[in-house]
């Protein structure tokens, strides 16, 4: 999967739970509180099999072990509690749950002259982004307001690359989940890793910290 050194990339897709900011850690409160209220078992290795999934996809996970099978109301509306749980904790963000890394990183590459996206699974994009200081940064946004497919189908990076207006191989994706770094090289790109999926060596590029994509990037 390594693409020669000289590879020129014209614009990076960002994940953005896990890369941008560190909501996983609000994500495995609410769905701890969800599993606990329920009776089932969650910890943070199985949080882990939920970054990148969608929110419906994440739910059959916790719910696994659940004695019964579930209607589909019913399902939605526990969803939606733990959707509720999440955003309370999202409401507690300000700009300096932005990364001094993560922050240095964006200015440095925008000052390179790429272009930069959000290709991110979560419906709360938006509401992510502005409470960090972050609305309007980026050159693009997709999100899970614009798809219908959830990582590892690549769907959220092919509509990022074509928001742009790049081909997919102009692109590198940056991702901490094995599913993100799937849909990127389904979708033709390269991934650069952090965290999760660049231990599992599920990327391109598996980097230790965010400013490395300086040197991956020219
Ligand atoms: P929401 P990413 C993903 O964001 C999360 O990693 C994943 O845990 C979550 O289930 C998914 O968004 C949907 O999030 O419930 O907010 O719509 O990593 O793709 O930025
Ligand atoms: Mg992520």
């Amino acid at each position: 999967m390594v693409k020669a050194q000289t590879m020129q990339y014209q614009g990076i897709i960002f994940d953005l739970d896990g890369v941008i900011c560190f909501t996983d850690e609000y994500h495995y409160q609410a769905w701890k509180r969800l599993a606990d209220e329920l009776g089932v078992a969650f910890d943070r290795e199985k949080n882990n099999r939920l970054r990148g999934v969608s929110r419906m996809a994440s739910l059959d996970i916790v719910l696994e072990d659940y004695p019964e099978p579930l209607a589909e109301a019913e399902k939605l509306a526990l969803a939606e509690q733990k959707n509720e749980t999440y955003k309370s904790l999202l409401a507690t963000m300000t700009p300096a749950d932005l990364p001094e890394d993560v922050k240095a990183t964006l200015l440095a590459l925008r000052a390179r002259g790429l272009r930069l996206a959000i290709g991110s699974s979560s419906k709360n994009t938006p509401f992510i982004l502005r409470q960090i200081g972050l609305d309007g940064f980026f050159d693009a946004v997709s999100d899970g307001n614009n798809i219908s497919k959830s990582k590892p189908d690549p769907e959220v990076f092919l509509k990022a690359a074509q928001m742009l207006g790049l081909e997919p191989e102009q692109c590198l994706v940056v991702e901490d989940a094995v599913a993100g770094a799937e849909a990127a090289h389904r979708g033709g790109m390269d991934a650069a890793c952090v965290g999760d999926a660049s231990q599992a060596k599920a990327g391109t590029y598996n980097l230790s910290s965010i400013t490395e994509l300086l040197n991956v990037v020219k």
